[in-house]
């Protein structure tokens, strides 16, 4: 029965004297301040309560669909979400950008004055993170019923700065000044136990008791994801931890121990405090598994208590929710699951497993082997006793499987077990995981093809079926037309309609105008005007960007080789007839990871050096803009001509960067890697500048006597860059980069550096025909409609997911 009878809130309006009542009231109301005293922060909270109302009332249609439906759910589990600024995608997808333009002028305020105060919420580090945003971007486009749960970390990833000494990290207290986009839910809380013992239950052999030394509770708040085009506002649910009530220690305090009677409530609060600032790489550390339990713990609680709002049992749990891990970090919710289904459920174990293993898929984004992992037995059984327990069976019966199937074949056994032995045991993430879901994914073809070849290859045998590929996304709302204005008038234009956002395969309908010449002129105009905006240096020179986390893999040396080799050319010959070049790097390392950060270092001492060189800096610029974020990123892509994408061939397991910067008509120079493929396939062999070996030469170069030294003699201009790096003409970090090159050079930059700066020729040569190069970019443009989030997430609906999209009604 529908208590309201059709009594609800008043709808906000839809007119311009509406939303500018709307505006006042919550500037008086809400906010408690007046017109007159109004800061511009006051304006933007106001502004943004004003449009959050509007998704509210959405949001509030679509509870009310999907409790009706009763739908099948899909719960995205990820330690991260880039979002990026709120305030222009809501008003974007609120359609209530030109209402708020007006409005806040009444205020005193430019709407462009008051996105500049907007929040980037951090809580992520690089292509993991942000793809998760835009995958929850797309599912709500698609109106599929899902959410996202993440974790509230109260400092994101780091502010970086950039000296000549290299990158410094500030912390990133992202909410200072409030979040004026978040609900917080506090009756949702939900409890969460730690370390302590487990004890057997008479008359029960597989149920346990489990009994916490430490309880910390979780507190959810909510940022709304509308949809593009569509009614359906889902949304992405992040805990924070909280002391408990019993935390705080009365007696201690009542002494006058002030500090030490609330130190056990400090230290719950630790577990959100931070996100660790690791991209790709794993350390061990066990606060970070007990952030990966904490979220696990309050989500899966979560999600069960939503299952109970329309059903009864168990026997459709599985068949009404679909949980996807997004890489290993989650991955403690299979045992999570069996624990709360046979321990505090009481259902049997194998209807329990059975439960679980159609309940979960799996999205692995790596191969790199420090990437996958592991977690110290020792530590687990400290931290999560009964999980271990729960694992340890888990594995017993996993490995008779595959004994079963493999009979005698011990080392299959060993390589595949979810413990691994050896001086240290450790409990391999990636390995449960598999065996614990119905479908495991790759996100780029190659990626997906060597995992089912090499990390993953037992388990492909054994469960072929399982492995799929869904090649990676972006979505075209925030990285086209919010990032790119310029583009997207002319885009909408040149196809006579705005339907390609959000639908990106009709960007193929610019083909046609790809031939016409006053066409081109207009494409290229608005590149030289995102240049200007960016004001990265001249706006005619060819901007080549590198924009990613450092990472010695995606070979960001591999550019600065390029790079002073440039720099002994023009010094050699400085009237030559160069084509000016700006060199863009952006990007964060690690902060324990030394080796990158040497490489900033020595970006930033080259960048100065050329900047200061009266006869290489009218051709040859490098720059650096500091603390690379999604806000920044929205600024770069648009102004770039030349994106590098040089990782060595089978490490990157697909980058998302690729498809940004392509869609933004920027040419590739790419190896054969990850997504680069799939890149190259559509927009043409003739409009992409391939170089390098592939990922099966790659693969065997080190076994094969791979000697970065034979690259050294054979190759003068090699040579030349190196030596200027040994001599300490750039300093200590440029000595130690040569020195790691010349060592043993694990990422074979050496090895491809001839073909990359050959081919580094070619896109000169090209770039001095500006209708050609204008030609090559709207093809890539054109045939980059493949890679919207919104095709990815269609991908896992029907293939993984197998969940229908539930259609919100309008508001009457
Ligand atoms: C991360 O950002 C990625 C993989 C990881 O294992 C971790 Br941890 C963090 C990246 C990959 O490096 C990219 O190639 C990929 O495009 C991205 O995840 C999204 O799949």
């Amino acid at each position: 029965m529908d208590l309201r009878q059709g009594i609800g809130p008043r709808r906000p309006g839809k007119t311009a004297d509406e939303f500018q009542q709307d505006l006042l009231s919550n500037l008086f109301y809400r906010r408690g301040t007046t017109v007159e005293s109004a800061s511009a922060r006051d304006a933007y909270e106001t502004l943004s309560l004003t449009v959050r109302d509007r998704l509210a009332e959405r949001r509030s249609r679509t509870a009310a669909a999907h409790f009706a439906t009763n739908p099948r759910w899909v719960y995205y589990l990820s330690a991260e979400y880039l979002l990026g600024a709120q305030l222009e995608q809501n008003l974007l997808y609120s359609d209530t950008g030109g209402l708020a333009a007006e409005a806040v002028k009444t205020l005193g305020f430019s709407l462009e004055e008051l996105e500049d105060l907007d929040i980037e919420p951090g809580l992520g580090n690089g292509g993991l993170g942000r793809l998760a945003a835009c995958l929850v971007d797309s599912m709500a486009t698609r109106d599929i019923p899902a959410v996202g749960y993440g974790i509230r970390y109260d400092f994101g990833i780091f502010h970086q700065i950039i000296t000549e000494q290299g990158q410094t990290e500030r912390p990133d207290d992202w909410a200072f000044h409030g979040n004026p986009w978040e609900f917080p839910a506090p009756d949702d809380r939900q409890t969460v136990g730690f370390y302590g013992r487990t004890e057997p239950i008479p008359g029960s052999p597989t149920r346990k008791r489990w009994m916490p030394g430490e309880i910390v509770l979780g507190e959810p708040s909510h940022m709304l994801v509308p949809g593009y085009g569509t009614e359906t506002v889902n949304i992405v649910r992040l805990w924070r931890a909280r002391g408990s009530e019993a935390s705080f220690d009365l007696s201690r305090f009542s002494a006058g121990q002030y500090a030490e009677a609330v130190q056990e409530a400090v230290r719950a609060e630790n577990i959100s405090k931070v996100l660790y600032p690791d991209d790709s790489t794993e350390l061990g550390r066990e606060l970070r598994l007990k952030q990966q339990y904490f979220l696990v713990s309050c989500s899966l609680r979560d999600i069960i208590r939503r299952f109970r709002l329309r059903n009864e049992g168990w026997a459709e749990f599985a068949d009404k929710t679909v949980i996807q891990l997004n890489d290993t970090h989650p991955t403690i919710a299979i045992a999570e699951l069996m624990r709360l289904l046979v321990d505090e459920y009481e259902v049997e174990w194998d209807e329990a497993w059975s439960i679980t293993r159609r309940t979960f898929a799996y999205t692995c984004h790596t191969l790199l082997p420090e990437a996958l992992e592991t977690w110290p037995v020792h530590m687990f059984e400290r931290l999560l006793p009964r999980h271990l327990e729960i694992i340890y069976l888990i594995n017993m019966f996993f490995l008779r499987e595959v004994e079963a199937r493999f009979p005698g074949d011990h080392d299959r056994v060993r390589r595949m077990s979810i413990i691994a032995e050896g001086p240290e045991r450790r409990v391999r993430m990636a390995h449960l995981a598999v065996v614990g879901t119905e479908a495991v994914n790759g996100v780029a073809e190659l990626h997906s093809k060597l995992l089912r070849e090499t990390v993953l290859n037992d388990f492909a045998e054994l469960w072929p079926a399982k492995f799929q590929n869904v090649t990676n996304g972006v979505s075209p709302r925030r990285f086209v037309k919010i990032a790119n204005p310029r583009l997207a008038d002319l885009i909408t234009e040149g196809l006579g309609s705005a339907a390609w956002l959000g639908d990106l395969e009709q960007l193929a309908g610019l083909e046609a105008l790809a031939g016409d010449a006053s066409f081109l002129e207009r494409w290229r105009a608005i590149k030289r005007a995102n240049k200007v905006d960016l004001a990265a240096g001249d706006p005619d020179a060819l901007t080549d960007v590198m924009i990613k986390r450092f990472h010695e893999y995606k070979r960001q040396q591999l550019k600065l080789l390029h790079v002073i080799a440039m720099y002994h050319r023009i010094r050699a010959d400085p009237s030559a007839d160069w084509v000016p070049r700006t060199v863009l790097f952006a990007g964060k390392a690690a902060p324990a990871y030394h080796a990158a950060k040497e490489i900033i270092r020595l970006i930033a001492t080259i960048a100065a050096r050329i900047a200061a060189d009266p006869v290489v800096s009218p051709h040859l610029r490098v720059v650096f803009p500091e603390n690379y974020n999604v806000t920044l990123a929205e600024r770069i892509i648009p102004a770039a001509d030349l994106s590098e994408q040089i990782s060595l061939a089978g490490k990157e397991a697909s980058g998302t960067g690729n498809m940004k910067l392509a869609l933004n008509g920027a040419i590739t120079i790419g190896t054969l890697d990850g997504a680069n493929i799939e890149i190259r396939a559509r927009v043409g062999a003739d409009n992409f500048f391939l170089f390098g070996m592939d990922a099966y030469q790659a693969a065997g170069a080190h076994q094969q006597g791979y000697s970065p030294w034979a690259y050294y003699e054979a190759d003068g201009e090699l040579r030349a860059a190196l030596d200027t790096l040994r001599a300490g003409t750039f300093g200590e970090a440029g000595q130690r980069v040569a020195d790691s090159l010349l060592g043993r050079d694990e990422y074979l930059t050496l090895a491809d550096f001839r073909s990359y700066v050959e081919t580094q020729d070619e896109v000169d040569q090209v770039w001095r025909d500006p209708l050609r190069w204008a030609h090559m970019s709207v093809l890539n443009t054109a045939h980059s409609g493949f890679f919207s989030s919104d095709r990815t997430v269609a991908d896992y609906a029907a293939r993984i997911w197998r969940v229908a999209p539930v259609p919100v009604p309008k508001a009457d």
